[in-house]
């Protein structure tokens, strides 16, 4: 087996590595790569096959014979292909990359990949879903996995975060709940990847600790427009440990570079139908294209003697430290800049476990943290049947691995000599102890003084509070996202109590207007009054009673980090796609020079016809189609334009898919162009309410994201406008328009 051999080059002077470089990872897994190129093919034991489409037979049409053992090694091996899928985040999409930080963190952390921004550490990343099996839909309404190894010089860490802040239950005893209220029912294996169940929302309503959770999974947050636009979270309070000993508390953010955007309900379900590997396929061909998705990795760091001084607890995971409370600082940025070359190989088979630690960084008492820290090294065990998983190419650390952990399935190192215990003589003592200084790894000495004792801490007591923080910061059209999500959600769940209980124990408790809304949508009496003051009064004498936990704590009432709306920036349109709806004797000029202009901004253009083939201009250009209307919509785009040609323009005004793609675009609120005759395209379909550039007029008009434009002798006005239309991601006021048809 390949292991890093001692070289004398060294690129990183902290590094125990030889060669320890961003690629150092790359070259290490492509000693595993099999060359097929020229190859003779062979068993499995190197023999060169001479058949490979006829099996041993007694006799031209007679029966296989055992001795065959070409072919019971196929056919074993095939047999044998998969493993147990993850119980939870089964579905995911990884990518490699790397990441580097801005500047030292040698202040609060001595964690070697933090302290040279000179340095790149190597990462392999999964992002998932976590409710759906293997082969469900990437775009159903569920939290994301944002799972990230990094291949340090003192060994691998693992982050293992989600896209949502907080988390359902603060006590990892609760999990096999929580999950199997959230997978299909018991009997019927019924509905796959969705929430929207009796079994879920009944246990939700017993369960006020899961009401902030609810939120995020109710919010867009929950159906990310792309892995490359969605944060993610460390959820839990960690803590970093600095060269001196000092310890603080840290709780990690990745920021997309590229902004949080979401995708809406109706284009996320139409979706999961029309490519439901959708999320998927956007990070690989992004990464194909060199579109490399990118993050920033950000901290809050809290002082330990701050640690009480919030109104919340530091270790209970259903809350979430308030930015406008303790800003973010930024750590660094991470590239992910590379596609694996197998998925089975590398995405399948990655196993992170939260317990992956390198020296500076550790973690707290978060009771839902401790139990992971059990949980991950076991379901992996289940998953390969063997504790030598780590000895795979995707989970190996790029430093050497030196113990006498035994042997087990698979084994692959090869332990010389006789001696496999510590302490020895006979093997010269080695391998030795790392002190501190040589970066041996030594767990944080925090005090511990309790009783045994099954029981949770008062100060996890106030379930409401941050549920009502995250509703109260959302803008308005966030709002009624929820309150739709939760129309769709409820609406499936036959059990009227359990539609009750959620209104009154739940969502009357964070908000009454939240309550009476959800409840006029799913059959259910609207709460005659406001229950939250009732409860807020109770956890405040609860908490009254509590001699040293949070009491009269920092807060906030509003938290415009928490809303993506709110804290949007008009942004860049770098790698968004955008459809152009042509036919024969289109208007070149208007559709080279609006995709000129897109793409030199960094957007995709894509020509969409009836059907794929070339298509001829009015001045006798060709072009070709990139999509047929029966491959594609207007889902799979953020942004639709229509070029002039009086020719183009009547052959779709008569097609209904046509219509259908514009009235779906203006229904998703996405940006809508026209130009010259392409005007009169967009008159033909359902939309409704805004205003359009009039015949015979030179203005450009551009009402609420619709852009169009009648006479195009300057479309470089035309084109700016369209450009910021698509940066604003989504014009939310044409939402309420009822009556147009998606
Ligand atoms: Fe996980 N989780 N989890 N989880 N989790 C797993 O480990 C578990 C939790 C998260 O792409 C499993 O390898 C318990 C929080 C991600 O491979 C399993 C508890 C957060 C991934 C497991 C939690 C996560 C997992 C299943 C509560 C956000 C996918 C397969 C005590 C901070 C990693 C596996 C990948 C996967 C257990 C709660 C994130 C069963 C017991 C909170 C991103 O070990």
């Amino acid at each position: 087996m390949p292991e890093n051999k001692d070289k004398k080059k060294k690129t990183n002077p902290n590094s125990n590595s030889p060669d320890f470089d961003e690629n150092i990872k790359k070259k290490q897994m492509e000693e595993y790569h099999m060359d097929y190129k020229g190859q003779y093919m062979t068993t499995d034991q190197g023999v060169r096959v001479s058949d490979a489409d006829n099996s041993l037979k007694a006799g031209e049409r007679g029966p296989t014979i055992m001795e065959d053992f070409h072919f019971r090694e196929r056919m074993t091996h095939f047999d044998h292909e998969s493993i147990p899928e993850r119980i939870v985040h089964a579905r995911g999409s990884g990518a490699h990359g790397y990441f580097q930080p801005y500047e030292s963190m040698s202040e609060y952390t001595k964690a070697k990949f933090l302290q040279d921004p000179k340095v790149k550490t190597p990462v392999f990343v999964r992002f998932s879903t976590v409710v759906g099996s293997r082969g469900s839909a990437d775009t159903v309404r569920d939290a994301r996995g944002f799972a990230t190894k990094f291949y340090t010089e003192e060994g691998n860490y693992d982050l293992v975060g989600n896209n949502m802040a907080p988390f359902f239950i603060q006590d990892g005893m609760k999990f096999p709940d929580v999950v199997h209220a959230l997978k299909p029912m018991a009997d019927s294996e019924i509905p796959q990847a969705s929430a929207a169940h009796d079994t879920f929302w009944d246990f939700a309503s017993l369960v006020p600790e899961a009401a902030h959770m609810l939120m995020w999974v109710l919010s867009d947050r929950a159906l990310p427009r792309s892995f490359r636009m969605m944060e993610g979270f460390g959820v839990h309070t960690f803590r970093w440990i600095n060269e001196a000993g000092k310890a603080r508390f840290v709780k990690f953010h990745w920021r997309p570079v590229l902004g949080t955007y979401s995708l809406v309900w109706d284009e996320a379900q139409k979706l999961a139908g029309k490519d439901p590997d959708w999320l998927r396929r956007d990070l690989w061909e992004s990464i194909e294209m060199g579109d490399y998705p990118e993050f920033e990795l950000c901290v809050q760091l809290v002082e330990e003697k701050d640690e009480h001084t919030f109104d919340f607890d530091l270790l209970d995971p259903t809350k979430i430290i308030p930015e406008e409370l303790v800003p973010l600082k930024k750590v660094g940025k991470m590239v992910l800049n590379r596609n694996p070359d197998n998925f089975f190989a590398e995405t399948e088979q990655v196993a992170f476990h939260p317990g992956n630690l390198v020296p500076g960084i550790d973690v707290t008492n978060d009771p839902l943290l401790q139990a992971r820290l059990f949980s991950y090294l076991d379901t992996q065990l289940n998953r390969f049947g063997t504790p030598n998983f780590t000895e795979i190419p995707i989970n190996k650390p790029v430093v050497p691995v030196s113990n006498f952990n035994g042997a087990g399935f698979m084994r692959q190192r090869i332990g010389k000599g006789k001696v496999n215990y510590f302490p020895n003589s006979l093997g010269g003592g080695d391998p030795k102890m790392a002190s501190e200084k040589e970066c041996g790894y030594v767990h944080y000495q925090e005090k511990i003084d309790g009783h045994k004792i099954r029981k949770r801490s008062k100060s996890f007591e106030d379930h409401f509070s941050q549920a009502i923080l995250f509703w109260n910061s959302m803008s308005k059209t966030e709002q009624m996202h929820i309150v739709k999500a939760l129309h769709f959600e409820l609406g499936k769940v036959d059990s009227k109590e359990i539609r009750e209980r959620m209104v009154n124990n739940i969502l009357n408790n964070i908000s009454h207007e939240l309550a009476a809304k959800v409840a006029k949508g799913i059959g259910v009496e609207p709460p005659s009054g406001e229950a939250f003051s009732r409860v807020k009064d109770e956890v405040r004498s609860v908490k009254d009673k509590v001699v040293d936990a949070v009491t009269h704590g920092k807060t906030v009432k509003d938290s415009p980090a928490l809303s993506m709306e709110r804290s949007k920036k008009a942004g860049s349109i770098r790698s968004r796609k955008v459809a152009i709806l042509i036919d024969n004797g289109f208007n070149h000029q208007e559709l080279m020079s609006v995709k000129k202009a897109l793409k030199d901004q960094g957007a995709q253009a894509k020509i969409i016809s009836m059907f794929k083939g070339m298509l001829k201009s009015s001045d006798g250009q060709e072009v070709e189609v990139d999509k047929s209307h029966i491959t594609t919509g207007s889902i799979m785009y953020d942004a639709i334009f229509i070029p002039g040609g009086k020719e183009s323009v009547e052959t779709m005004k008569k097609q209904g898919d046509v219509k259908h793609f514009i009235n779906e675009a203006f229904k998703h609120c996405k940006a809508i162009a026209a130009s010259g005759e392409g005007v009169d395209l967009v008159m033909e379909s359902d939309i409704k309410g805004v205003k359009l550039a009039a015949m015979g007029t030179k203005e450009l008009v551009n009402d609420a994201g619709v852009i169009t434009l009648r006479d195009t002798s300057d479309l470089n006005a035309f084109s700016q406008a369209f450009v910021e239309a698509i940066g604003l991601h989504r014009h939310w006021m044409r939402e309420e328009k009822m009556e147009v048809p998606a």
